[in-house]
């Protein structure tokens, strides 16, 4: 899986590992029926792997696992705000330590939950209260839940995005159906534009669809992925393509033609949340054959 060098640092269970990777506690995840890796830093799923398959998520080989930073790659929780609406862009919480909550195991699979609080640091950018949970299912498929509470006594509203980066045997080769016609393309300053049915690639794309089908696929001549989403509002389509992986320091030249971002998105129009409330987004994938 990947080229990590995790170094376990204690079992927590037979499926579970805490593991360190340059200095960043990271969870080890290994079941019969699938192979994963979860950053503390971030509440950052780093791999995801089903027994006998190929890897699903792309990490860049450049990626950096600093406490400041966001990790390249995998699924980054982009809360409390998409894009950079304000700093840090992306909204705090990949680049945040969270802390496991649970994790439990069966024949079907493994679950892991962490948490993210409101913290003096985070009251500062953002002065909302908030209890954030993200739940991995791992198995046969990976299921991902960000469960955002409303801990505080006024209302409040959040962005964001579960900003998965998937692996694609050739960019060139890589075919994207189920997105919708319409969406918002960010290298036009957001002008609203009316698409096909099969998306393809051949330069930099950076797209908000806003009306995505219940299942959206990649299909890049050697297999297919299904992405399902809910609590989401858009679907976001990103590759850099070369100069741009060229110009960010933690991307190899090259690593725009394996890799591929869907997100599950929520963009534009903002949740609300009366205190009390909670509000989940997911992405769940599957690999079909
Ligand atoms: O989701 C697409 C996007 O917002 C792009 O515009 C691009 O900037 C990308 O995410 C990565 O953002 P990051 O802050 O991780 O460099």
């Amino acid at each position: 899986m990947h080229h990590l060098q995790l170094k376990p640092v204690n079992p927590l269970s037979e499926c579970v590992t805490l593991c360190d990777y340059q200095g960043i506690p990271v969870l080890y995840v290994q079941h019969a029926l699938a192979e994963a890796a979860i950053s503390l830093h971030g509440g950052h799923l780093i791999a995801y792997k089903p027994t006998g398959e190929n890897d699903v998520i792309w990490l860049s080989e450049k990626a950096e696992f600093a406490t400041d930073k966001a990790i390249r790659g995998g699924i980054p929780v982009c809360w409390p705000w998409f894009g950079k609406v304000t700093s840090p862009s992306h909204g705090f919480a990949r680049n945040s330590m969270w802390s496991l909550q649970e994790h439990r195991e069966n024949d079907t699979g493994v679950v892991v939950a962490l948490t993210l609080e409101d913290t003096e640091q985070t009251l500062a950018i953002w002065p909302h209260k908030f209890l954030t949970q993200i739940v991995f299912e791992i198995g046969s498929e990976l299921k991902v839940s960000l469960n955002v509470t409303n801990t505080d006594e006024h209302d409040w509203s959040f962005t964001g995005a579960l900003h998965t980066y998937f692996t694609v045997d050739d960019i060139h080769q890589t075919q994207v159906t189920g997105m919708g016609p319409s969406y918002n393309d960010s290298l036009q300053g957001g002008t609203q534009c009316t698409g096909g049915d099969i998306l393809t690639f051949n330069g930099e794309t950076d797209r908000v669809y806003t009306q995505p089908t219940d299942v959206i696929t990649i299909k890049d001549g050697q297999r297919q992925l299904d992405i399902a989403n809910t609590g989401d509002n858009s679907a976001v389509i990103w590759n850099p393509w070369q100069d741009l992986s060229i110009n960010m320091g933690d991307m190899a030249d090259n690593s725009f033609e394996t890799m591929l971002c869907v997100e599950s998105t929520i963009q534009g129009e903002a949740i609300n949340l009366a205190p009390g409330a909670t509000h989940t987004l997911t992405t769940t994938v599957r690999v079909r054959k």
